[in-house]
């Protein structure tokens, strides 16, 4: 049973006990019902408290076991809400840190509620595509008002317990520990006669319901593109006005529409993903980790800036390490001006500005940074330069520092390989912007230590980065499986598309960016330079010439003007180029291909599927470690739409049969040679299984 029982001078306190948030999982509402039955027949209990163990008062109802039995084994929270509004003894509430979700209706659903101050609460569910399931969105607006709980509900976010004083939510708010404040509230109302206040005998007033009820469909319609879970939120509050079990069923059958929809799946997908991916199966939960207290960074081009800012912004002092004083003055002054921009936005105070330029020290000398804890290099992607600053870094720094390397596809054995330490070497990849995009990947050379490993994981949550472990191979995770994906699209337009009609179709299917687009934006010139080295490493991996053609005509994207499409000053906005369709066109001739009507099915098929079939060796390889680190690596770097879960949780939902059957009729078609399906999804699909499980 996870949640504990005793009597206090005539008071008996219900404790959720259920490890880490005290999530309502089956056994705990068992416990409470068990609690509650003891309670009720024991005539020395005069009032009853519930709360919660350790770090929260209730994270909510169990992620975990959605979709599985126990979601709907009696008691539900439902029937356990009934219990408590059905008891004779009043039942009250001491809520502290976090009470979210379920845990919040819990709450709800006694007579009173008793809480400390700082404690989060919400109603979070919209976040992972559903709605409160248990009363939440008949109750809230019951004590707080029809627009205040409208707008927790739809959002999600979470509202601090003080900020509630004078609601009928909490009858007190104290400082410090509110089970004692609880205990005394309860033995009061205890001695008090009956009967004690229901949540749901509260009526919510509105001067003009419909009208607001109606601006507010419009706005929660227009920001919920793609997620169907907003608006039903909405629904469920709007019958708060309604009577009681009339609002209650519906938003029962909101729940249960919800539950089952794609998008819920994958939101939930990423929220576990998430915290999954900091797990690296090998590497056991509280490996001790190095100190991380001063950071050094080699270049101070985009990358550098970018990578330093990550540490400036979580209060860890950087050194940048330049080879000449204008490189560095030039460095600095980007980092400064990005700040000053997110203060304008009025994103950052000006002292924040200041205090984080503070942290940030310059310097030419490899000797300055010799006591960095952490040195990230982010020097040309060329081995040969690596080389030279890894030796260098090896008879510099201190003993026990993490040498990271920054690089985007080169072998991180190799830079280990030229220092005395490769157990302190690891990769660090950063995404262009490194301030911004949240994707880190982690890359493990054969021989990084477990310590290592730790310590950037803990220090990618640090610096608020969604860490993800990759082993060594062209590309890591993201740019191998772009590769392929690039690929696709390439030929696509040998064969009859044109690149307007690839991204649009793309970015319809939810991407941000299609693929000519991006390749605009992030320099067309850094792929062909790929190409030419992959000619020489890999001459068996076959491309569209098109997006040579291109380069060769000087057009590497927006930092040229031109690229894919044109464009023109201060506007990114992407306009089709007749010569360069004229280009893609006379390729298809001059390949001897008939050109012909490519469907937007087809294209996002050939898109997605690259990424899944690559996704698949991935984790063949060991490369990484679990499906859902793939998809992480997608929705945090890729642009890949959170409401299809990822590459891979979006195979799961098409079906790995249907993938590998669309894929065996791209293998008939132009370079069928790239849809040679992978051997563990062909397995997966002949079991009906999917990656995700
Ligand atoms: N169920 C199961 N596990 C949960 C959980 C939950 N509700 N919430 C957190 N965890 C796990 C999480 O996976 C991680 O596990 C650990 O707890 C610490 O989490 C009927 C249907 C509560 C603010 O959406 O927002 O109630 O990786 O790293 O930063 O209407 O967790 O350690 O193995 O995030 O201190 C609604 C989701 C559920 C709240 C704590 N509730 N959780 O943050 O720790 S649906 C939520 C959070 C529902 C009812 C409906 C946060 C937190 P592991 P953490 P944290």
């Amino acid at each position: 049973m996870t949640a504990q029982y005793q009597v206090q001078d005539g008071v008996a306190v219900i404790t959720l006990d259920n490890p880490p948030v005290n999530g309502l999982g089956h056994s705990t509402r068992l416990g409470i019902v068990e609690g509650m039955t003891r309670a009720l027949d024991d005539a020395a209990v005069k009032a009853i408290v519930i709360t919660g163990a350790g770090k929260a008062f209730s994270g909510g109802a169990d992620i975990r076991e959605f979709n599985t039995p126990k979601a709907m084994q009696e008691p539900t929270l439902h029937s356990v809400i009934r219990v408590l509004e059905g008891s004779s003894k009043p039942v009250v509430a001491a809520v502290h840190s976090v009470a979210m979700g379920g845990g919040l209706e819990l709450a709800l659903g006694c007579n009173y509620r008793v809480a400390s101050k700082g404690a989060q609460i919400a109603l979070p569910e919209v976040k992972l595509g559903l709605l409160p399931g248990a009363g939440g969105t008949q109750r809230l607006p019951r004590v707080i008002g029809l627009e205040a709980a409208a707008n927790m509900i739809v959002s999600g976010t979470p509202v601090l317990s003080e900020k509630f004083a004078g609601t009928k939510l909490f009858d007190e708010i104290v400082d410090g520990d509110v089970l004692p404040a609880a205990v005394k509230f309860a033995q009061n109302v205890g001695a008090a006669t009956g009967p004690h206040p229901k949540v749901r005998d509260l009526k919510v007033r509105h001067e003009n319901p419909e009208g607001y009820l109606g601006f507010a469909r419009n706005t929660v319609a227009a920001m919920a593109k793609n997620f169907p879970a907003p608006l039903k939120c909405l629904e469920a509050v709007a019958g708060s006005l309604k009577p009681f079990e009339q609002g209650l069923k519906e938003e029962r059958e909101g729940f249960l529409f919800l539950v089952t929809t794609p998008e819920s799946r994958a939101l939930r997908h990423a929220f576990f993903g998430e915290r999954a991916a900091s797990k690296i199966p090998d590497v056991p939960e509280g490996t001790a980790t190095r100190k991380i207290e001063k950071v050094a960074v080699i270049g101070a081009g985009t990358m550098g800036g970018g990578i330093s800012m990550n540490f400036l912004n979580a209060g860890i002092p950087v050194t940048i390490l330049e080879t000449k004083q204008e490189a560095l003055d030039r460095g600095v002054g980007i980092i400064r001006k990005n700040y000053e921009n997110s203060a304008k936005k009025g994103k950052l105070t000006q002292e924040k500005v200041e205090q984080r330029m503070g942290l940030l020290s310059t310097t030419l000398s490899y000797d300055e940074i010799k006591d960095a804890d952490l040195v990230i290099e982010a020097v040309f992607e060329e081995m040969g330069v690596k080389e030279i600053v890894f030796k260098k870094l090896d008879e510099v720094m201190k003993q026990g520092a993490i040498l990271a390397s920054n690089t985007s596809t080169l072998d991180v054995n190799k830079i280990a390989s030229f220092t005395k330490r490769p157990q302190d070497v690891v990769g660090m990849h950063f995404f262009s912007p490194a301030n911004v995009m949240k994707l880190l990947e982690v890359v493990r050379g054969e021989k990084t230590g477990k310590d290592v490993l730790a310590t950037v994981m803990q220090l990618g949550k640090k610096i608020k980065k969604t860490a993800v472990v990759s082993g060594v191979c062209d590309g890591f995770i993201g740019n191998r499986m772009i590769e392929q994906y690039s690929r696709q699209a390439g030929y696509l337009l040998d064969e009859g598309a044109l690149p307007e009609q690839v991204d649009k179709a793309i970015e319809k299917f939810g991407f941000a960016m299609g693929p000519f687009r991006m390749g605009d934006l992030a320099g067309n010139d850094i792929g062909w330079a790929i190409r030419k080295r992959r000619a020489v490493d890999k001459p068996d991996i076959q491309y569209s010439k098109t997006a040579d053609l291109l380069c060769e005509m000087g057009r590497y994207g927006q930092k040229t003007g031109a690229g894919w499409y044109d464009y023109k000053a201060g506007d990114r906005k992407p306009y089709p180029n007749q010569q360069v369709n004229d280009m893609i066109v006379q390729h298809s001739k001059d390949l001897g291909i008939t050109r012909r009507k490519i469907s937007d099915e087809e294209i996002v098929e050939r898109l997605v599927f690259a990424l899944v079939n690559e996704g698949a060796k991935i984790l063949e390889e060991g490369i990484a470690s679990k499906a859902s680190d793939i998809d992480m690596v997608y929705l945090t770097g890729y642009g890949f739409p959170l409401f299809r879960g990822g590459p891979m949780l979006y195979a799961d939902q098409v079906g790995l049969y249907n993938v590998a059957l669309a894929m065996k009729r791209y293998a008939k078609g132009y370079h069928g040679e790239a849809w040679q399906v992978a051997p563990l999804l062909q397995k997966l699909a002949d079991e009906g299984k999917g990656f995700n499980g």
